[in-house]
Order: C-alpha cells, then structure tokens, then sequence
C-alpha cells in the first residue's frame, strides 16, 4: 500500500551533477585540462577495489598530455552536457526537479589560472545553462570547485599552502559570484571538503613518502587553507544578500561494531576526524579540543596566520550540505589509522551492499540529519544521495531500476521522519538524475540515474537519453509525495 510522506511545500527536491563528470568538450572553446580528466579508465577485476584505479604516477598524468598511450580518459568526454544540455535541462523539468546543483569547471574560465581576463566563451556556456535553467524554472546550487583541479596547479607543483593557489581560487569564485549572483541562490565553495584536499595530495610534489597516513596528516595544512578560503568566500558573498553559501562534507554514519566501550570510543574518535571536525571549523569557526590534541600529539603543522582564526569565526556558512550514501561499523581494530583502512568503512551484517560495496542505510540518513541538527543548529541540505548500478537498456529501450525506486523511496521516507524529528532539512539533490561518469571509478557503468544515458566505458554510444521506470515513478512522487 502507497505510504503518503510528509515535506514542507517549498522543501528543493533536485538533482545534483559536477562539470568533470557530465561536461565533455576538454578541449574545446580555450578550456585547458584539469587533473581528473588526466585519469585513465582501467577496468577492474573487483569492483570494489577502487585503489587499483588510482595508482598512478606523476609520470602517468604527465604522459596522458599527449596520450602517448592511447588510453581513454573518461573525465574528457563526460556525457556530452556541454552539447545536450537543454535538453538535460528541460528534462529535469518534466521529472518535476526544482533546483540543479552543478558545478563550473575552473579550466573553461581561467584557462591558465593568471588570465588577464577568464575566458569570455566559458562564461557564456555557463550563462546559457543558467539561463535554460530559468526558463524552465528551476533554481541553481552551485559548486565553485567540485574535485577538478587545473592542471596547471599540478605543473606548478602548488598545494593549498601556496598562497597563488588560494590567491587564483578566490579570483575565480568572485568573478562567478558578481557574475551569476542573480541566476545562482545557493553556492557550495568546495566538494566533500574533506576528501578534496587528499586528491590533490596524491599527485603533488610535495608529498612525502609514507602512505595515506602521511597524506592525511599533511592535509590538515592545505585544509586550514581551504577553511579560510572558505571564509574569504562567505564574507564576500555579503555583498549580494540574497545568496546562501553553505558546506559540502562527505558525509558517511558510522556505528561502532558492538557495545564493547574501546569500541564505541574508537567509533565516536573516527566520527569526530571525519566529520565533526570539518563541521566544527567551519559551522562554529573553531577547531575543536580533540583535533588540536591529535595536532600535537602526531606533530601536525597548521601555519595559520594572524586574523584566521576571527576570520573563520565571523564567516561562518549559513547551512550545512553533505553528501550521504551509506553507514560503515567501527572496531578499535580496523578503527586505527593505518594505511589501507583510513577511508573505508566496516561491515555491517544488518545490511545490504550495492556492487561497489557501498552499504544502504536510509536509517543512517536519519540518524545522521538528527546528529548534524543536534549538533548545529543550522538548516540542512542533503546535496548528495543515490544508488550506482551497472545497467544496460532492454528491448523497450528503458531500465526497470525497481531497486533504486527502493532506495530512494526509503531515503525519503527516512527524511520525512527525520524533519518530524524537528529536524530543519530544506531540500534534497540526487546524485544525480541522469548517468554521469563515475567520481571514484571512471566508469559510465556505474549509473546513478534516472534518465539512461546511451555511453559505454569508452564514451561508444549515441549518447541518446532514454527514461528509466524511476523516471516515471520520480514524477509521480513529485505530485503525490506517495511511496
Ligand atoms: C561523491 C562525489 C560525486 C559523485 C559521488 C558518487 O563523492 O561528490 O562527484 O560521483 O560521490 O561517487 P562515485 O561516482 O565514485 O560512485
């Protein structure tokens, strides 16, 4: 029997998207390349063994300049956005979406990072997005820097601790914002700020030996750079009232394995690291106790200069955005930060995995939102949930994808508890509507969608968009609020 849900009528139902991953055309219009589009696609044998992607060298992303080796580089070619995209547009219209959260690529406005002026072309392309997105009526989330790095910060060898890094970032986010105030509510100056900064790690000069541990104690550095960034950004935002900028965290729940206290304490140390800690700097702007004493006890640099800590205390963000996809198990065991384990989660036996063994929790959504406004105090935005499933079309040219109906319908069901909760959610993206290329694996057969888009992993396809079942089950939400 259908279950009526509960949301307040202005609540942003939408869907969320990232320039790398749908944009396409890396080489067209003045746009030079940016790291993630200097990835090549390898298939893996277990799916769910990400790392093996990513072991590249320095060595690795400077030949793909030329592609001396004839590999495919999915980020390049995305899913054709650049050239489909009022027709995406007007689709996310019919599905019944209200907002579009997408992200601009840095490299289309300034090519080579100190531009005398950005790239007129670029802008354009983004202006008439922003304007098909008006005419259809739905309102704009933007992400200012969604993972895609230039390339030239990489050439350059520059980490968030150079100061041209954080000098270029702040002319590109000021230039969107006297530019697009009037088409853009929303901003997001960072994507899952903390897991951002490690991609950038991975490939930088700079970057001791010493495995992930090392990598992530040396984040911390290039973080506190970002969090003031951040700030930089939301006190500029002033100028325009009329626009919000909020946070984007990665968010995952996670529940200690058993009731043993070593093993709740580990779970609630993991909690704080991963999450907390980026919430605190950047909601309450200040670092807490327990970051500052895993500082000094690790021997961490921070290097902040004077006016950062008043800076980050008067700019705070005005709502909290995260992603959300699955909940993981702490043990005091695989709780420590060793290498290999540090940004995967438990097992969870109560609970079913996707291919990519990523667990599905909807309960763990509304444990999280009810933290988070425990916590807070400030109105929540989910920029980020979904299923990825490997799909191919049937012979009525559709995907019967029960199971994502499954899956949202239970996230939504779980927010609309969590909002009785006296929880303030105020809206929702997916990740994402219509097929993307995958973040972490760079495949396009991990689909998230709701519409299909006709591309393989090597971009062979029409590139034609066909309509899932949970197209037509999302529409019908969207009028009845029924799951
Ligand atoms: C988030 C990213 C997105 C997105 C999503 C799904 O971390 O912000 O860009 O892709 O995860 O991840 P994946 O594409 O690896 O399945």
């Amino acid at each position: 029997m259908a279950k009526k849900l509960e949301f307040p009528k202005n609540f942003l139902w939408g869907g969320a998207t990232a320039a790398n991953q749908i944009e396409g055309a890396y080489d067209v219009d003045g746009k030079t390349l940016s790291l993630l589009e200097m990835i090549p696609y390898v298939e893996l044998k277990d799916r769910t063994d990400i790392e093996a992607s990513r072991k590249l060298t320095k060595q690795d992303i400077l030949d793909s300049i030329d592609n001396k080796k004839g590999l495919h580089y999915p980020k390049r070619f995305g899913n054709d956005f650049y050239n489909r995209y009022k027709e995406d547009i007007r689709l996310f219209k019919e599905a019944g979406l209200k907002v579009f959260r997408m992200s601009v690529a840095w490299t289309r406005i300034f090519p080579n990072g100190n531009d005398e002026k950005p790239n007129a072309t670029g802008m354009s392309f983004y202006k008439n997005v922003f304007e098909e997105c008006k005419a259809q009526g739905l309102e704009v989330m933007l992400t200012i820097n969604h993972f895609d790095l230039p390339f030239w910060v990489i050439q350059k060898g520059l980490t968030w601790r150079d100061k041209e890094l954080s000098d270029c970032y702040l002319r590109f986010a000021k230039l969107l914002m006297d530019e697009f105030n009037g088409y853009v509510k929303y901003w997001l100056p960072f994507n899952e700020i903390n897991l951002g900064v490690l991609i950038t790690r991975q490939f930088s000069d700079k970057e001791q030996e010493g495995g992930v541990m090392q990598k992530i104690l040396s984040s911390y550095g290039d973080l506190h750079k970002q969090f003031v960034a951040q700030a930089k950004v939301v006190e500029y935002s002033k100028k325009y009232p009329h626009i919000k900028v909020g946070c984007m965290v990665a968010d995952t729940t996670s529940y200690p394995i058993d009731c043993n206290p070593i093993n709740v304490l580990e779970n609630q140390r993991m909690e704080h690291m991963k999450k907390f800690f980026y919430y605190d700097v950047m909601v309450k702007g200040e670092y807490p106790g327990y970051a500052l004493r895993m500082f000094k006890e690790y021997g961490v640099e921070i290097n902040k200069e004077a006016g950062d800590d008043e800076l980050l205390k008067k700019f705070p963000v005005e709502f909290i955005s995260f992603s959300y996809y699955m909940s993981g198990t702490v043990s005091k065991e695989t709780g420590q930060m060793t290498e290999g384990n540090i940004l995967k989660v438990g097992k969870n036996p109560f609970l079913k995995a996707t291919e990519w063994g990523w667990q599905i929790d909807p309960m763990g959504l509304r444990y999280c939102l009810n933290q988070l406004w425990d916590m807070y105090r400030v109105p929540l935005f989910i920029s980020e949930n979904g299923i990825g499933v490997s799909e191919v079309l049937n012979d009525n040219n559709t995907v019967e994808d029960d199971y994502r109906i499954e899956y949202l319908g239970q996230h939504f069901e779980q927010m609309s508890e969590a909002i009785k909760d006296g929880v303030n959610l105020f809206g929702y993206t997916m990740w994402t509507p219509i097929d993307v290329v995958s973040a972490g694996s760079n495949e396009m057969s991990k689909r998230y969608g709701m519409i299909f888009v006709d591309y393989d992993d090597y971009h062979r396809g029409t590139g034609d968009r066909f309509l899932k079942k949970s197209y037509k089950w999302f529409q019908n939400f969207m009028k009845t609020k029924e799951i």
